[in-house]
């Protein structure tokens, strides 16, 4: 008997992870070798690191890919650092020393760099390799990938793998909705996958359409770079920070206009009748679960939920009943590297024949308990509650070794938040798992420009 070929699709956080704890099982020599699945990671980037690489680039890249990255310059974790750091590895371990909790976008990308080292991991990723399609073969009893190497701009011959892991994130095909008007609408008009830089909104009139989090940043990063005034519209319903001044909140847009003279500036009608001028339209609509490269019948859809259906555990696809088709980091997400890790180890865990599935039936209606719960979980600290037993649950069965429970660290975040929306982010955790208290950042949020790691760090022993 051979041992199993899995196919790992995108080499982010949760690919990674996956990467992580086969190998550590490996050399704790916990896996008998007929076990040891033989997995082929394809990244289409040519770095690991999935959203936390920084790229200039929008659009296609040098390959004719859609471009992965929506990260912007200037990007602090949005939650504290406490809330995600993997017990195993700290921050305090990975940098020497204590830093502030929020963090900018590099210094997370090293961090995450320090444990995927640890065991090496980069050279067992097969970069700037996309995955073009993905169908299960019922015959063969096997998936088919085909692959396309990049830089030969080459498809490879078709591979047969017995298990697929999907890691390629899901907050990377914008969501872009039509506002009637918006084809003569005299600005511009950018979806937040496309930011790269808050320095053209400077002395701008920004219209912001969203309630979630690229929203409430794209607010406070127009005006930390001088825009004269944001007006955020909600579909839903409004955020309801204390906002600086500059900021308010209108129902939702449902008219944009302008005049075509060079120069001129445009308009925003909002349901509530009230009209607004503006230069610039932010939208910060969220992002579309995107497969297409899966076959028809493997494809998850439908909007950023906690808990999106069809998912034993969170993982496994349940259509088609082959049980061999696995989701990582499909979720909406409070936790997030943690949570990716334990569903990492969750799927090592069956991957190596630890974790056995039980009936079709029981999975089916454990799916439907978490959708369910899913659905009745509507504000901030219910959805966090949701999301603690999601991972905990992970975590229990797939023996992770560590309470993964940070939820009293993201309930007082959340008040951070409802007290000052401008000021949160200079706030101070105390981790689980080093004991360390947070020091306070060298400069507050509002007023950090540099967003390297390298200032960070200099900027973290100033203090
Ligand atoms: P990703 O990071 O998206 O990685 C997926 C990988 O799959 C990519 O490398 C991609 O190139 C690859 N891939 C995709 N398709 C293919 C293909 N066909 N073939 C081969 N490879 C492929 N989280 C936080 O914890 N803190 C934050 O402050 C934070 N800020 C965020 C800000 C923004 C603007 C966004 C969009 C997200 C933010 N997140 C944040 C959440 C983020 O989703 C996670 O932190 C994390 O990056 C998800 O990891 P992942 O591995 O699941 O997916
Ligand atoms: P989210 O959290 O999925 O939020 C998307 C927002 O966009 C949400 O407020 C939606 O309103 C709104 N939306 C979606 N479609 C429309 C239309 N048609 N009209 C108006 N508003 C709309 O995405 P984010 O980008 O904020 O965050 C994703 C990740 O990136 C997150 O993990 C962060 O870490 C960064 P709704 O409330 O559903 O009515």
């Amino acid at each position: 008997m051979t041992n199993k070929r899995v196919c790992l699709i995108g080499a982010g956080p949760s690919g990674m992870s996956v990467l992580y704890h086969l190998e550590r099982l490996r050399l704790e020599g916990a896996i008998a070798p007929e076990n040891l699945p033989e997995v082929t990671c394809y990244e289409k980037q040519d770095d690991c690191g999935g959203l936390w690489n920084y790229t200039w680039r929008t659009g296609t890249d040098e390959y004719g890919e859609n471009v992965h990255g929506s990260m912007y310059r200037s990007l602090w974790s949005n939650g504290p650092k406490e809330a995600l750091e993997y017990p195993d590895y700290t921050f305090e371990q990975h940098f020497g020393g204590p830093i502030p909790s929020f963090p900018p976008r590099e210094a997370l990308r090293d961090y995450l760099w320090g444990r995927w080292n640890k065991y090496n991991l980069k050279p067992m990723v097969t970069l700037l390799h996309s995955v073009q399609s993905v169908n299960f073969d019922p015959a063969k009893d096997k998936f088919t990938v085909v692959v396309k190497d990049l830089k030969q701009n080459k498809l490879l011959d078709a591979k047969d793998f017995d298990f697929v892991v999907n890691c390629s994130g899901h907050f990377s095909t914008p969501n872009v909705p039509y506002f009637k008007g918006i084809e003569r609408f005299p600005g511009r008009v950018m979806h937040t996958h496309d930011l790269r830089s808050w320095r053209e909104f400077s002395g701008k009139r920004v219209l912001v359409v969203g309630a979630s989090y690229s929203a409430e940043d794209s607010a406070l990063q127009s005006i930390k770079f001088g825009a004269t005034s944001v007006v955020c519209s909600y579909r839903s319903k409004p955020m309801d920070f204390r906002w600086p001044d500059s900021v308010s909140e209108r129902p939702l847009v449902t008219e944009v206009g302008g005049d075509d003279r060079v120069g001129a500036g445009g308009w925003a009608r909002f349901s509530d009748g009230s009209m607004e001028q503006i230069d610039y339209i932010i939208l910060a609509t969220g992002y579309l679960h995107h497969y297409p490269y899966l076959a028809e019948q493997l494809r998850l859809r439908g909007p950023n939920l906690l808990y999106p259906a069809g998912l034993y555990k969170g993982t496994v696809w349940l259509a088609g009943g082959n049980n061999r088709l696995l989701y990582l980091g499909a979720q909406d997400q409070y936790y997030t590297y943690t949570m990716f890790d334990a569903q990492a180890l969750w799927t090592v865990r069956y991957l190596t024949g630890a974790i056995q599935l039980p009936s079709s039936a029981e999975m089916a209606a454990d799916a439907k308990a978490w959708v369910n719960r899913a659905a009745l979980s509507k504000t901030d600290q219910e959805n966090i509650a949701f999301q603690t037993d999601f991972v905990v649950d992970l975590a229990n069965q797939s023996n992770y070794g560590y309470d993964l429970d940070v939820s009293k660290i993201f309930y007082e975040w959340e008040d951070h938040r409802a007290e000052d929306i401008t000021t949160y982010k200079d706030r101070q955790f105390v981790s689980k798992f080093s004991g360390q208290q947070a020091p306070p950042p060298g400069q507050p949020f509002m007023k950090a420009i540099d967003d390297s790691l390298e200032h960070f760090l200099a900027s973290c022993q100033g203090k």
